[in-house]
């Protein structure tokens, strides 16, 4: 079994942890672990909510996605306490200082990922792939990712699979990094960036293992899971405004995202027709911004 405490001193944080020693430690290492940070109750009620959808979800068509894996999306919508893990502010937190150099940060993905008895081990990849393999610069994090143990993680079960501190090393340097797995009991989580090296584990047990991947991008790419049409307008119009804007109902950036005459898209939602924001209102985002304004008002 791999020896998580010999390769990095440090990768457990108890729930009552700040976030700025998870994102460093995210930041130096590609990824974190928070214990315990919702009780198992919490998981077994959305395990309920998600059983049906669960069951109802076809294996991967391939060896990437996992012949004897499942993955189950559309979370917002179908199971109410997933709500409460994309909210968590904790996770809210953890994130937006690892994605602080974007003007605003948003939902990416939600989707359960059962692996299931016989699955073997995932290719190990960056997840910021998914963004057409663009060379994002080794300070430029533009997705920060989770994922809740929803049953126990262990070695034999398929517990995700990582090369620890493997964000700025390309993949031949990466390559002599010993893998290390992320068992941690249900209700803790684990954070990885999008470019350190992991994947998920072979399930060598009886039984499956299930993770609940929520993930998080800057505000101004598009979204791995299309939130606008993953959660139909009627359930959205039921939710609150904070989880809206995290799920993408506001401005992406300076500009992005507005609806028709430069609505704002959460006024929209709601049948109103409040204006996005003007650029000079962007003025404290960077020095970007402030340069811009400046030549703007003089
Ligand atoms: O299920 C896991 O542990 C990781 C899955 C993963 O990295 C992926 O499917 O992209």
């Amino acid at each position: 079994m791999a020896d998580n405490a010999a390769i990095n001193g440090q990768t457990r944080f108890r729930a009552d942890s700040p976030p700025a020693p998870i994102a460093d430690h995210i930041r130096r290492w590609g990824y974190a672990i928070v214990e315990d940070l919702v009780p198992a109750e919490t998981m077994d009620r959305l395990a309920e909510e998600a059983r049906p959808h669960i069951e109802a979800s076809a294996p991967g068509r391939d060896g990437y996605d996992g012949r004897t894996t499942r993955r189950t999306g559309a979370l917002i919508a179908r199971c109410r306490t997933a709500r409460h893990l994309v909210m968590h502010p904790l996770v809210l937190a953890t994130v937006g200082e690892v994605l602080s150099a974007a003007t605003t940060f948003q939902l990416h993905l939600t989707q359960i990922i059962t692996i299931g008895p016989g699955e073997t081990d995932q290719q190990l990849h960056r997840d910021q792939m998914a963004f057409d393999f663009y060379p994002f610069p080794a300070d430029y994090h533009v997705q920060c990712n989770t994922m809740w143990a929803l049953t126990d993680f262990t070695v034999e079960n398929g517990a995700t699979r990582i090369r620890p501190g493997t964000s700025a090393l390309d993949d031949d340097e990466a390559e002599g990094v010993a893998v290390i797995q992320a068992e941690m009991a249900q209700g803790s989580v684990l954070f990885y960036d999008g470019k350190v090296l992991h994947g998920g584990g072979a399930n060598d047990s009886a039984t499956d293992r299930c993770g609940v991947n929520i993930t998080y991008a800057v505000g101004w790419v598009r979204q791995e899971e299309n939130q606008y049409l993953a959660c139909p307008p009627e359930i959205a119009r039921t939710l609150d405004d904070d989880l809206l804007r995290v799920m993408g109902y506001q401005q992406g950036a300076f500009a992005l995202g507005y609806v028709g005459d430069q609505t704002d898209p959460l006024a929209a939602l709601r049948g109103r027709d409040d204006k996005v924001r003007v650029v000079s209102d962007f003025a404290d985002a960077n020095a970007s911004f402030r340069s811009f304004v400046e030549d703007l008002e003089a």
